[in-house]
Parts: structure tokens; C-alpha cells; sequence
């Protein structure tokens, strides 16, 4: 597979979601000797960077040796120098998907920057759970990202509705999308959701049909699948961490692998968000420490009493409620011990 095949016609700024978020940070001075890129596929310490008259692999200490925040991901726009292409900064990011690494929960992994709308990708099938679900959901609540449940499968489910209907109960308001990843004319609707500049991220466990929905949407079979990759033991793909899918219809596809499990870190908003209505008990309580198992006049206790609230529900976001306190203080003893964010370590 190439990365960054080409294209019939090299993208223009506007093409690559180029806004004035972005536009308003670049002084007139760097505008003289500088010019923006995304970064559109992230190896392990190179970066693809595209922009205007730019199309090309960048060694780049940016994907790997900084702090946390600062280094470059799938989706960064980076200010590089005209003549050299060295990279002079990452603008800030519209959002940030990131997680605490894998195997260093110190460590903060970035998934993509500047993304518009996630597709958490599930199926009809044995992977759908709402706890799941909801994790992905609090990433997306954080990073201030739409996000849209696409479940998949839909051809070899004999109820796809009974899981429509559980994945619109998880939030009012959410986009929920049944498809066949495989059929063309099922995944058609969801190009509207990924339109001109726009970026799309798809996250989901292995198997459920990413990169089958990228292939789809992009009218291609460019992206390795899962059966496909079992048969190639040439490993060539493994190499790319995540890269952007260009769409004809001018949006761009993220399809950022690995990602069955996550812990959640530094997420309080997100979690606010997706479980609103046990924050708006929690306010109910009388008092402010209450720790919701027996203390008197206890506003989430009654709701679980009164039947409107599930103890299950409750489980979930005690869950995570902790982890996210346990994740953010690992991330806050990596930080007091290298020093700023931006700082090398
Ligand atoms: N029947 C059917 N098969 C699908 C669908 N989506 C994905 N698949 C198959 O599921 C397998 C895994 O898909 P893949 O796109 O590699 O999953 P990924 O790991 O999420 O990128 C492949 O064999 C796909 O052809 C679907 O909606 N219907
Ligand atoms: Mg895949
Ligand atoms: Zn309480």
C-alpha cells in the first residue's frame, strides 16, 4: 500500500481543511518565509506533510521525541520553512484525540488532531456494548468532536434495530448510522457526514469495518483489511501508524488502528457530558462530598430507589469517573517531573 497515493488533483489549503482558526495564527512574519502543511500520515518518527506545492515524507523528531502535547499527530497542521521544510511549530489544534499510551499510562498518545466528526465504528454483532461505547464517546464529548455511532454488519445481524435502538438511547440527540461497509450504495449517507475540508476519524475495534468503510467511501481497495492483512506476511502496512483518506466528494478519513481498549485521563467534561444526568444529581446531593453509597440525603441513591436511574448506568460512570481521577494524576506526576508541557524530555 502507498500512503499517500496520488491524487488526480494535489488538494488545495481549503481541500485539506485549512480554516481561519488556523490562518489567524501564522504572523507576518513567518508568512514571509513559511508555509502551512497537514500532516496527513504519521510513521514511527517520520510525518507525510501536504500543502500547497508539498506532498512529502519529513523526518521529524515531531512525531516522537517531545513532550506529550507538542509532538505532531495525524491531522496537526505544522508551519515549515519554504526552503529547508524544516518544521517551525504545530499550530494549535481546533481538537485532540488522545489517550494515556499504551503500556506508560505517564505517557499521553495523540490520536489525530483536527477532527470534525468521529465515527465511533461498532457492529451488529458480539463487539456492540454500551460501555464501551460510552468510552468513545466521552473522548469525543472532550475533544468537542461530533460524534456519530456507525455500526456495521447490518447484513449478517438478524435484529440491526434492537441495536439502533440502544445506541440512540446512550445520548439524546446522537447520530446513530446502520450500514454494510461492503455495499456502496448502504454507506452512501454517511458521505454527506465527511463533505469538502471536512475530517472524519474513525475509531472502533479491530475487525468492525474501518478501514472496509474507508475503501467504500473512497470507491478504492487501497486500505489493507483485516483479511486481507492475514494473508500478507509482507508487513509493509504495519508501518504506518494512521494516515488520511481523501474522499472524491473533498472530506478526508482517518483510520487510526489499535485502538480495542483505552483508558480515559483528563477527561472530567467528557464525562460531565455523556453521563449528564448523574452530574446533575451529584449536584442534588446534600453533601458535597458525598461519596453515593449510604450518606443521608444522597440525590443518585434516591433516582436508583425512585427507578430513574440504573444501577448499572451508576457503575459505569463510577468506573470511569475513577479512572479518569487515577489517569489524570499519572499524567500530573509525568508533568511536575519533566517540566511544562513543550518542554524536551
Ligand atoms: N458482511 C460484512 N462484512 C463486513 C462489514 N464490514 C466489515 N466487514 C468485513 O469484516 C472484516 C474486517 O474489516 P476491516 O475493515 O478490516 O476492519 P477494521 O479492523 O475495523 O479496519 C473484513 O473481512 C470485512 O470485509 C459489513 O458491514 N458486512
Ligand atoms: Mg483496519
Ligand atoms: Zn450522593
Amino acid at each position: 500500500m502507498q500512503p499517500s497515493e496520488p491524487t488526480a488533483d494535489a488538494p488545495t489549503l481549503a481541500d485539506l481543511g485549512w480554516q481561519p482558526f488556523f490562518a489567524s495564527q501564522v504572523t507576518a512574519q513567518e508568512a514571509e518565509t513559511c508555509q502551512p502543511v497537514r500532516v496527513t500520515a504519521l510513521y514511527r518518527g517520520l510525518v507525510t506533510v501536504t500543502g500547497e506545492g508539498v506532498d512529502q515524507l519529513i523526518g521529524s523528531r515531531l512525531a516522537e521525541s517531545r513532550g506529550d502535547e507538542d509532538r505532531a499527530t495525524v491531522g496537526d497542521w505544522l508551519l515549515i520553512d519554504r526552503e529547508t521544510l524544516a518544521v517551525v511549530r504545530i499550530l494549535d489544534r481546533t481538537s485532540l484525540f488522545k489517550r494515556p499510551a499504551p503500556g506508560d499510562d505517564r505517557r499521553l498518545q495523540l490520536i489525530a488532531a483536527n477532527v470534525d466528526t468521529l465515527f465511533i465504528v461498532t457492529s451488529c454483532n458480539d463487539d456492540f456494548n454500551i460501555a464501551r461505547l460510552e468510552r468513545y464517546l466521552v473522548l469525543a464529548r472532550e475533544a468537542e468532536v461530533t460524534p456519530v455511532v456507525v455500526l456495521t454488519k447490518i447484513d449478517l445481524a438478524d435484529d440491526p434495530e434492537h441495536f439502533r435502538a440502544q445506541a440512540l438511547a446512550l445520548q439524546p440527540g446522537l447520530g446513530v448510522e446502520l450500514v454494510n461497509a461492503r455495499d456502496p450504495h448502504s454507506v452512501a449517507r454517511l458521505a454527506s457526514r465527511c463533505g469538502e475540508g471536512h475530517t472524519v476519524a474513525l475509531l472502533g475495534s479491530s475487525g468492525v469495518g474501518k478501514s472496509t468503510l474507508v475503501n467504500t467511501l473512497r470507491g478504492t481497495d487501497s486500505i489493507t483489511t483485516q483479511s486481507v492483512r492475514d494473508h500478507d506476511d509482507k508487513g509493509r502496512h504495519t508501518t504506518t501508524v494512521r494516515a488520511m483518506h481523501r474522499l472524491a466528494g473533498g472530506g478526508w478519513l482517518i483510520d487510526a488502528p489499535g485502538m480495542r481498549e483505552f483508558r480515559i485521563a483528563d477527561a472530567p467534561t467528557g464525562i460531565a457530558e455523556v453521563f449528564d444526568d448523574i452530574a446533575a444529581l451529584v449536584l442534588e446531593c446534600r453533601f458535597t462530598n458525598c461519596t453515593h453509597v449510604s450518606e443521608p440525603g444522597c440525590a443518585i441513591q434516591a433516582a436508583i430507589a425512585g427507578g430513574t436511574l440504573e444501577p448499572a448506568r451508576l457503575a459505569r460512570w463510577a468506573k470511569l469517573a475513577a479512572e479518569d481521577e487515577m489517569g489524570t494524576a499519572q499524567q500530573a506526576t509525568r508533568k511536575a517531573r519533566v517540566g511544562k508541557p513543550g518542554k524536551r524530555n
